[in-house]
């Protein structure tokens, strides 16, 4: 552990490991994107909504310390129970992070991204996080770097981070006002002090500003995360999006706070609410008028392995790993087959949707505006309808209108297939899932049950397994014209070839 800056490995209050969070862009906005920029973003699963139904990340717990508090923070060791930023089961020094990370890339061809995000902030922990870089860009030269921070070390680290080869750096920015950053952060540790309220935020939101300002000049990419906070800097956050913006960062991440009373945090504590999933949308919506937006994140863990959503960390334990035999160099040849087959599907993927767009564009007039709708989709990835109603842990769901589809959340739900009947927690497992789905119309899964299927229709929303191992956007698109012809989605007057591929 460092000793320049605080050991914070004591459970306190707070949330959100540092990582807060972070970005992506959908596949519109990655076609007008420069060449060198597209080539860094369209296999991180962070920065590219497309991505991350195909790419997997992994973080490595190798930062315990951190330089500030948040009120939303509490960091949890040995849990494996909790998903959220700043929860990890093991924390490890850097020669583990560098076995693991070669133990995943070789058994989970599809990671691309190692990013280091806690469960503290990893430029409290310069030494522990640049030794894991440095060892890994020599290493395992195929895998991308990243770092989640709170920034406040971060235009000192600027230099260190370049010579790493990091091209993807988080900054979690939460305001740009002292005022509201007092009662965000209570405090910060800066040369060798701990500074309270106004005083401390007024520096970490100055530093905060430089380091983006140094790191885009380096032409490093900079994805902000921000926890949004009724009533603390909800109606601030436009703001915040529009001076990050006008200083080069590429992506702003609005998360909402994470703040149940049993993780312990201040917020937590104190009742402090967290937006409800319309409030979020709204907010984003609004900011996303000033840049682009990630809404697929999904508040990883600080040792989260997998594709987002899913965490595979029990698989790659010190102990599981230590027995495995790995030859990297063998192992990036089978990466590299992998990774150019998925970007010959991505780009196939592409073609089809411009294809579709042009035959829309050209397609005889009038075309009347339909009310746009929600559809929730259960999907283990490959962006594909390819899991059973039962299994899902999360649903993604879409927005379908005569514009196109667009993502717009994912909702987390319990599995309802392995709760314990008898109990009642399978009922009520369900009971979530279906309150979890409202304001949607439909939802596409592998398959579903008899019984769920008539508590859905009660519930005014429409299971359809007829897509099942179909593509996610094409399906949606297909479901929503049939809607038009049905004329559930009433209107005047449509030309349905105009809308049919
Ligand atoms: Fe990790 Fe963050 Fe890098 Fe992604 S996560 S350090 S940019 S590799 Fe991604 Fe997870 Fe959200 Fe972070 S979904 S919490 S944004
Ligand atoms: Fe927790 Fe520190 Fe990250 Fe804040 S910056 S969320 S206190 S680890």
């Amino acid at each position: 552990m460092d000793l320049n800056v605080i050991d914070d490995s004591t459970p306190v209050a707070s949330e959100d490991g540092c990582s807060s969070g972070s970005c992506g862009t959908t596949d519109d906005q990655m076609s007008h994107l420069p060449d060198n920029i597209k080539e860094k973003v369209q296999n991180h699963p962070c920065y590219s909504e497309e991505a991350h139904h195909y790419f997997a990340r992994m973080h490595v717990a190798v930062a315990p310390a951190c330089n500030i508090q948040c009120h939303y923070c509490n960091r949890k060791y040995d849990c494996s129970n909790e998903s959220r930023p700043g929860v990890v089961s093991e924390l490890l020094t850097p020669d583990q992070a560098v076995m693991k990370t070669k133990a995943v890339a070789a058994n989970i061809p599809q990671m691309t991204v190692l990013g280091i995000a806690g469960p503290g902030d990893p430029l409290a922990n310069p030494e522990r996080t640049f030794e894991t870089f440095r060892q890994l860009s020599e290493q395992a030269p195929d895998i991308k770097l990243c770092v989640s921070t709170n920034g406040l070390a971060l235009p000192a680290s600027v230099d260190e981070l370049s010579k790493h080869n990091i091209d993807h750096v988080t900054i979690t920015i939460n305001t740009v006002d002292p005022e509201i950053g007092a009662q965000i952060y209570p405090w910060i540790y800066w040369n060798n002090r701990r500074i309270h309220g106004v005083k401390g935020a007024k520096i970490l939101i100055e530093q905060q500003q430089k380091g983006l300002e140094m790191l885009t000049e380096r032409g490093i990419l900079v994805k902000v995360n921000s926890v949004m906070i009724p009533g603390v800097n909800d109606k601030h956050l436009e703001e915040v999006s529009r001076i990050v913006k006008s200083k080069g960062a590429f992506l702003h991440n609005v998360m909402p706070l994470i703040s149940e009373p049993e993780h312990g945090t201040f917020y937590g504590v104190m009742g402090q609410r967290g937006p409800s999933p319309e409030e979020l949308q709204n907010l984003q919506d609004a900011c996303a008028g000033d840049m682009n937006m990630m809404r697929h994140c999904r508040q990883c863990r600080a040792d989260a392995v997998g594709l987002l959503g899913e965490d595979r960390g029990d698989e790659f334990t010190i102990e599981k790993i230590e027995e495995m035999d790995i030859d990297y160099g063998k192992a990036m040849k089978v990466r590299a087959a992998v990774h150019a087959g998925i970007e010959e599907e991505l780009a196939e993927k592409e073609v089809k949707k411009a294809k579709l767009v042009s035959s829309m564009d050209s397609a005889a007039q009038p075309l009347k505006e339909y009310r746009p709708m929600l559809m929730a989709v259960a999907t283990s990835g490959q962006g594909l309808i390819n899991q059973h109603f039962g299994h899902a842990t999360e649903f993604l769901v879409y927005e379908a209108s005569t514009k196109g589809i667009r993502f717009i959340s994912h909702r987390k739900v319990d599995q309802y297939c392995i709760g314990n009947d008898t109990c009642g927690e399978k009922e009520s497992a369900l009971a979530g899932s279906i309150r979890a789905l409202e304001g949607c119309e439909v939802v596409l899964c592998s398959k579903i049950g008899f019984e769920p299927w008539g508590l859905l229709e009660d519930a005014g929303i429409q299971p359809n397994g007829e897509y099942a191992m179909e593509p996610i956007d094409d399906s949606v698109q297909a479901v929503y014209q049939e809607m038009i012809a049905n004329g559930t989605l009433d209107a005047d007057e449509i030309k349905l070839d105009a809308v049919s591929a």
